[in-house]
């Protein structure tokens, strides 16, 4: 899964990709390098963050969106936990939608999932985007997060959303220390063992820092990023959400080709 910001805030591309010109410039590079999914994202979720109003987050992605449908059949997912961006992304031709609240971005979420038949990737964030940094704790951080994905697939099936549609994600970097976030990756068998496919998220984020104090600069993570989308792959995920996707797909064979 390539990530397609139109964002000027968000952590890695430092608003290179704003605008919807530079960011199909940017999804288009992205599918001829052989991304399977490209995630079209207009609000970004880091710590600190500024949040964006609907009609804005609308104005970057609606365009982009109907621009790549409108040129390639390629799959394309909306990063967004405003059920009125997915109600419109998906009209525009997305067909997942990727919510880092897993739908509790209001009340009617899970009933807007359910009317858009689409696949909705369920992520797990601890607190809210601009504190969630801030000192967090859990006494058993993996039984934790299965538990809230579980108790977040209960309300989507609830409210009608397919099984088959949903995935499950345990959120790298989303209110989770350097500790968190590794027993998090190391435990990944379990939760692709709850039967869902998983996504995970972990291109160019802060743990690789806090491994390599020197890997300050986002850009300068591709070494990490890469063991990490290797990791989750020999674990079972079933998508990796990337940034550098040449470089991913190319170990991703290699790796394919070695354990084959
Ligand atoms: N991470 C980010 C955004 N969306 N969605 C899923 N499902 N999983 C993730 O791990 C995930 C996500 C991080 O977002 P942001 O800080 O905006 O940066 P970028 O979009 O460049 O990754």
């Amino acid at each position: 899964m390539g990530i397609v910001n139109v964002t000027p805030d968000s952590f890695s591309d430092g608003g290179r990709f704003l605008g919807a010109d530079a960011a199909l410039t940017h999804a288009r590079r992205l599918i001829a390098e052989g991304a399977d999914i490209l995630d079209v994202g207009g609000e970004s979720t880091r710590p600190g963050a500024t949040p964006v109003t609907e009609s804005e987050e609308l104005a970057r992605v609606i365009p982009l969106i109907t621009a790549i449908r409108a040129e390639s059949a390629v799959p394309i997912s909306i990063d967004t936990f405003k059920p009125a961006v997915a109600r419109a992304a998906v009209a525009a031709g997305a067909t997942i939608w990727n919510d880092v609240t897993a739908l509790r971005g209001s009340p009617d979420a899970p009933d807007v999932a359910a009317e858009l038949g689409c696949e909705v990737v369920l992520m797990h964030m601890l607190g809210e985007p601009g504190t969630m940094q801030d000192a967090p704790r859990y006494d058993h951080v993996v039984a934790e997060v299965e538990t809230f994905l579980l108790q977040r697939v209960e309300v989507a099936l609830a409210a009608g959303v397919a099984r088959e549609k949903l995935w499950l994600d345990p959120g790298i970097g989303f209110g989770k220390t350097l500790e968190h976030n590794l027993a998090l990756l190391n435990a990944l068998p379990r939760l692709v063992a709850l039967g869902f496919p998983v996504l995970l998220g972990a291109s160019r984020k802060r743990f690789i820092a806090a491994l390599d104090p020197a890997a300050t600069d986002a850009d300068d993570r591709l070494g990490g990023s890469l063991a990490a989308a290797l990791h989750g792959a020999r674990a079972g995920v079933a998508a990796v959400r990337v940034h550098d996707v040449r470089e991913t797909v190319q170990a991703l064979k290699i790796a394919a080709a070695l354990s084959a």
